[in-house]
């Protein structure tokens, strides 16, 4: 759902390549159109990130009520993602997480859009598993579904790109952080190198959350921050969430990272009551870690805002304007 407020950032961004076409009168160019390029990230369905989301959820049900990554539940989440990227043309990688792991989680998933220079790889990533406890759709379906369905636009939208682009869905998270670590530690020095920064997606539709952006002041940051700005939202620093999740993973080899939050069990302040709306002196996900979260567990206008905010970021750091590089339609 395309969120008020966003034409600014599309405006500004949206660019017809005009390399060959001024050269042309205008009637040889309305007879053989050329094909329009634009840079103007999609908006992101926001209808589409909640129907992965009750994927989830029902995946969670046949399970035993959970998707920890030891458990089926988890393997049928895997199954679910790998099934939805191979239909849209994904080469899907599983990887399994040979140390470090809990005994028996399954693998993390990597999927590349193959299109780009291969020497700057823009990496979003969001775990996959969950706790014992419940679904785990705040947390985190919400940031597995979101790049999802952002990886599923790109490969419809097919743009120009200049660099590359890779999605990966940890496992065993919820236990230290552990797919993302043996991720980053299984990669060459050359190939850690290559990523130009990571961003992670860890609850990002909390129902009494805030907007919080990891690293707001880094380089990497900006298009995130950029977005949200754009629509107000007057973000603030993810200090709750601070080296608590799959970033730290990246962060720990000195690779740049950003991404979006909207909090767990720490409060919301008065102060940003006053400005986001919401209860003061509550926790941003009362069903942290809880059986409640589940599919109305979810704050739909925040996780909307997070999509459409992933997707700028990656067609920011990752769409080219030019007939380069671009996939075959
Ligand atoms: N998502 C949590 C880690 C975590 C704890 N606080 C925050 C705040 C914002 C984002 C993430 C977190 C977990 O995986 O348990
Ligand atoms: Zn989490
Ligand atoms: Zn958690």
């Amino acid at each position: 759902m395309r969120a008020a407020r966003r034409t600014t950032l599309t405006g500004l961004a949206l660019v017809t390549a005009a390399a060959g076409l001024a050269a042309l009168p205008p009637d040889a160019e309305a007879a053989s159109p050329a094909p329009t390029l634009t840079t103007a990230a999609p908006d992101i369905d926001v209808a589409r990130v909640q129907a992965h989301l009750t994927e989830l959820n029902a995946i969670a049900s046949r399970n035993g009520g959970n998707r920890r990554s030891t458990g089926q539940g988890y393997r049928d989440s895997v199954a679910y993602v790998k099934g939805r990227l191979q239909a849209a043309g994904y080469t899907v990688t599983e990887q399994a997480c040979t140390s470090g792991c809990t005994r028996g989680a399954g693998p993390n998933l990597i999927a590349e859009w193959p299109y780009g220079d291969a020497s700057k790889v823009y990496m979003f990533g969001a775990h996959l598993d969950g706790v014992s406890a419940g679904p785990g759709i705040n947390d985190n379906g919400s940031g597995s579904a979101t790049l999802l369905e952002v990886a599923l636009k790109l490969a419809e939208t097919r743009p120009s790109m200049a660099a590359r682009v890779r999605f990966g869905w940890w496992t065993d998270e919820e236990q230290g952080l552990n797919g993302s670590d043996f991720y980053v530690r299984s990669l060459t020095s050359a190939q850690r190198s290559a990523i130009k920064a990571y961003y992670n997606f860890d609850m990002v539709a909390s129902p009494n959350g805030g907007y919080f952006i990891n690293h707001i002041n880094s380089t990497a940051a900006a298009p995130m921050k950029a977005y949200w700005d754009s629509l107000s939202l007057r973000p603030e620093e993810n200090t709750e969430g601070a080296g608590r999740s799959d970033d730290y993973s990246f962060e720990a080899y000195g690779i740049p990272t950003s991404g979006y939050a909207m909090g767990a069990s720490a409060r919301k302040t008065s102060t940003q009551a006053a400005k986001w709306g919401g209860t003061a002196g509550a926790a941003y996900d009362r069903c942290y870690h809880s059986s409640c979260d589940t599919t109305t567990n979810i704050n739909a206008t925040g996780l909307n805002r997070s999509a459409d905010g992933v997707a700028y970021t990656l067609w920011q750091q990752a769409v080219s304007a030019t007939a380069l590089n671009r996939a075959p339609r």
